[in-house]
């Protein structure tokens, strides 16, 4: 089953390091979402202004958020693309003042390679692409970089990607894509300890197949490579609770700690605050257990 079993890594390593920002992996590790798209899914564009961008980010970091993911075009289920010049525009002026005044890892939620350079150049220290760097010079780009990517699985595009799903047998098929990610990456000379996988819960994907890839989290875990798993308010927990996306906390904290509990070792999320309670709660109840086991 385990396809990645020639790239195991012995052991999921103990840190990420994101340019100055050295991550523990340890202990889990919330990435918050600020989106600036005037259109993004879940905020409905209220923090496309740049001066609400900032004080949302603040709010993050006091909350206790780990890494801030910064999105300029929306990847959400029928989301159209938007140029290179506009997401640079939306997304780089944010990224180099936000760099300057929080002393948290920013990370670039882009597949273009020119907004990765760029952003990282603003002061990002992490790449997250949802093409899993398979658009043009993407490879290169986060070669030359050397900041952690974040590798995430997606059937088609995610302007059609929820009209034509198809499997035999999920689990297997994204075993097999990270496999090829990997050894692409591998190839242009990223560094190994630098790949994060994610399933891409949602991007061309049923409710049965988020479902039991969310099962199976621990078999990627076992690949040794650190797990991103993001369900933040996502539509697979609205046709479960039948609740809109500005209702579905309790569903998307439910989720996120099921994440946790099988091993990844970060969770993309919305509301940071309640997130980062549900993982000391984790935490207490993980530490507790092994002081039992020491008596
Ligand atoms: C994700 C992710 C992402 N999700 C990573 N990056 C989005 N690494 C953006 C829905 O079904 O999971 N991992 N960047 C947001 N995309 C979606 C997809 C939003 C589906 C909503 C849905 O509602």
């Amino acid at each position: 089953m385990n396809a990645l079993a020639k790239h195991f890594n012995k052991q999921t390593p103990t840190f990420l390091q994101c340019a100055k920002y050295k991550l523990n992996l340890q202990e889990p590790l919330i990435m918050g979402i600020l989106n600036v798209t005037p259109d993004s899914f879940s905020d409905g564009g209220q923090f496309n202004n740049f001066d609400a961008a900032i004080v949302q980010a603040k709010q993050m970091l006091a909350d206790g958020v780990d890494i801030i993911d910064i999105g300029g075009e929306s990847t959400r289920p029928g989301a159209a693309a938007v140029s290179e010049d506009e997401e640079l525009q939306r997304v780089v002026p944010l990224i180099e003042k936000l760099s300057q005044e929080i002393d948290v890892p920013i990370s670039i939620d882009t597949s273009k390679a020119t907004v990765m350079y760029e952003a990282v150049q603003a002061g990002a220290s992490m790449i997250n692409d949802v093409y899993a760097l398979q658009k043009d010079k993407a490879l290169q780009t986060a070669a030359q970089l050397k900041v952690p990517v974040c590798l995430m699985h997606m059937q088609g595009s995610p302007e059609t990607m929820q009209k034509n799903v198809q499997y035999k047998n999920i689990t297997q098929e994204v075993f097999d894509f990270f496999e090829k990610r990997i050894e692409a990456c591998l190839e242009f000379g990223l560094n190994k300890e630098h790949i994060i996988i994610d399933p891409g819960f949602g991007f061309g994907k049923h409710l049965q197949h988020n479902l039991e890839l969310l099962n199976k989290l621990d078999l990627f875990v076992e690949s040794g490579f650190p797990v991103l798993a993001g369900l933040s308010r996502k539509s697979m927990l609205g046709q479960i609770t039948g609740k809109d996306v500005k209702n579905r906390l309790a569903a998307s904290l439910a989720v996120a700690q099921i994440a946790l509990q099988k091993g990844s070792q970060i969770i993309r999320v919305h509301d940071v605050a309640e997130s980062k309670d549900m993982v000391r709660v984790l935490q207490a109840i993980k530490m507790a257990s092994t002081n039992l086991n020491s008596v």
